[in-house]
């Protein structure tokens, strides 16, 4: 009797301290955002310079900092305008491959079949619903697109060049097929992500394979467009922003600050996207 009450106080004790830690834990979780949920609580913060989720994405972390956005060869990236970004982000290596949107949503409606082919024939309103259930499954509210001027600090990598690897020399390199499918070696069609070099912060196929949308409504020029790299929204109906080119595309449509647009409704099979998560 006695030895059966020392066991009842001994489990009372390290139950105590358990409901403890558990409290002390929740409460920091749920400290650094305070619009989450409780079930936003249950998802790991990424650190470190890489993370790896739950169905396989590989993200690549990018500081914080300021950059040239913009060139001058085209009215729509005009002006060339200074961006000052205050917050790390993780971002895709990676385009999304069709086995990762599979894993999600649970089909694949892409044109050309390989699980590691980038998903294409999505359209940013379908982007939409994947990112939503992307975070439910993973109990976070961490995934979104990237805005345009988060996709293009991370496309250029800290250069002022047309490519992120610098300008094509047709005799000596660099080459831009040691970088990218575009329409002079893809044979027309997408290719498994992560085949080409990379850019210099770790990035495949920023340059071609799949246009990649990102958060932002089209305008026509950089003429009021926010300091602070934050996205541009016009409303539920406005054509989408898509970086990067594709294996169909020119040389020209792969430079890092070239700019296309889409209707939100709509899929192709040359556009994908690569996703962010917030640091
Ligand atoms: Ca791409």
């Amino acid at each position: 009797m006695r030895i059966g009450t020392k066991k009842i106080i001994t489990i009372l004790a390290v139950l105590l301290i358990a409901i403890a830690v558990t409290g002390c834990t929740s409460s920091d979780n749920g400290s650094d955002n305070g619009a989450s949920s409780s079930s936003a609580t249950t998802a790991s913060k990424p650190t470190g310079n890489e993370y790896t989720n739950s169905i396989g994405m590989d993200f690549q972390r990018i500081n914080a900092g300021t950059f040239n956005m913009g060139t001058s060869k085209y009215a729509y990236s005009q002006p060339v305008h200074k961006v000052r970004l205050d917050n790390d982000f993780y971002i895709g290596k990676y385009e999304v491959t069709q086995a990762q949107w599979e894993a999600v949503m649970g089909s694949n409606p892409s044109n050309f079949k390989g699980d590691n082919l980038p998903v294409e024939s999505v359209s940013w309103n379908d982007i939409q619903e994947f990112i939503t259930k992307l975070n439910e499954m993973e109990g976070t509210t961490r995934y979104r697109l990237p805005t345009e001027a988060e996709w293009e600090y991370a496309a250029a990598a800290g250069t002022t060049t047309l490519y992120s690897f610098g300008e094509i020399n047709k005799d000596e390199g660099p080459f831009l097929k040691d970088y990218a499918w575009y329409q002079d070696d893809s044979y027309d069609r997408t290719h498994e992500v992560g085949q080409k070099l990379p850019n210099p912060w770790g990035l495949y196929d920023v340059h071609g394979n799949v246009w990649e949308l990102v958060e932002d409504s089209w305008v026509d020029n950089y003429g009021s467009a926010p300091e602070d790299g934050s996205a541009v929204e016009k409303g539920a109906s406005s054509l989408r922003v898509m970086r990067g080119g594709s294996y169909s595309s020119l040389e020209n449509a792969l430079y890092t600050a070239f700019r296309g647009k889409q209707d939100p409704r709509d899929g192709d099979s040359s556009i994908g996207f690569r996703l962010v998560m917030d640091a």
